[in-house]
């Protein structure tokens, strides 16, 4: 048997969180079309006959130019974590790629020297891929480069292809029907924030973070027909708890009622969520907050 940590890392958009549900075939992780989706690393763990490979998940390659940016310095840490637990890297980039940026520079000093890294560049559905391929060669050496689309499930089997010869032999880490290394509770919470990033215009999505207050299955509690799940949004301001809201409660409503059917098809039980909005001042900066709200090691 091969069992192998494979981190993607990446810039924020680039389809990391997309490419890993392409190669489960699940919606496991959030995606959305706004930068910063992902804010903890997730481990998901794909598995065919003969191997186990852990995808990480991690958080888009952020650059903190504020020490008080808090929330930006627990990214960059889960960044750094993922990538120092690897046995390889998959780099992913967008095929569009037409100029290498300052964050670019950056992540390729951030590599560490002896892990072997793939360079895989993704939304090739949209764009050659073969100008971004000779921009991100410039900067080092690869084990591999691939074209893939996670949106049109395009070079997903030569990817793994790829892997497999960096995967090192060992037993599967995980039991095989395990799909991610979370508890159901961050999953709803990661679904409630993907409506919020969904609904929600602008820099708000930014300022929201969503805490499980009370969840009860019926897995754990027979007696009950529903899944309830009660939830808080937190907004750092009074104005963005008001657009959390909406006139007359509308936009509230929105996120309960998306929620709770993305809910209802990953768990297989009837929903009932029932959410709260509530203001924590500051809370990206606040490294108390970020520890309640699950944004600290
Ligand atoms: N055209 C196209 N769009 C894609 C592809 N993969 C992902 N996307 C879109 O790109 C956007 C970002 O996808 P995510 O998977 O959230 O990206 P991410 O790298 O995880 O982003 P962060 O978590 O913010 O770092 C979403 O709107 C996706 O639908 C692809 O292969 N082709
Ligand atoms: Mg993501």
């Amino acid at each position: 048997m091969k069992c192998g940590v494979v981190s993607i890392i990446g810039r924020p958009n680039a389809g990391k969180s997309s490419l890993i549900n392409a190669l489960l075939k699940t919606h496991a992780l959030i995606i959305s079309p706004k930068p910063q989706t992902t804010r903890n690393s997730v481990r998901c763990i794909w598995n065919d006959e003969g191997a186990q490979i852990i995808f990480t998940d991690t958080p888009g390659l952020y650059r903190v130019t504020n020490e008080r940016d808090k929330l930006g310095i627990f990214l960059n840490d889960e960044i750094a974590q993922a990538l120092a637990d690897s046995d390889v890297i998959i780099w992913l980039v967008d095929a569009c790629t037409r100029k290498l940026q300052p964050d670019d520079y950056a992540a390729a000093e951030a590599l560490p020297a002896k892990i072997p890294v793939i360079l895989a560049a993704n939304k090739s559905d949209k764009s050659d891929p073969a100008n971004a391929f000779r921009l991100y060669d410039s900067l080092r050496t690869f084990a591999a480069k691939i074209a893939v689309s996670a949106k049109a499930k395009r070079g997903l089997d030569s990817l793994i292809a790829a892997l497999m010869p960096l995967i090192p032999e060992g037993e599967p880490l995980y039991d095989p029907d395990i799909l991610m290394d979370t508890t159901e509770r961050f999953m709803a919470s990661e679904i409630i924030r993907e409506k919020v990033l969904m609904l929600l215009r602008d820099e708000v999505p930014h300022c929201v973070a969503v805490v499980i207050d009370e969840y009860k299955s019926p897995d754990e509690y027979p007696g009950r027909k529903k899944l309830y799940v009660r939830a808080s949004l937190i907004t750092e301001t009074d104005g963005q708890k008001k657009i959390v809201i909406g006139s007359k409660g509308e936009m509230i409503k929105r996120i309960g009622e998306a929620s709770r059917k993305s809910l209802e098809e990953v768990t297989g039980h009837e929903a009932y969520i029932d959410l709260w909005v509530k203001v924590v001042p500051d809370w990206r900066r606040n490294p108390a907050a970020l520890r309640r709200l699950g944004y600290a090691d």
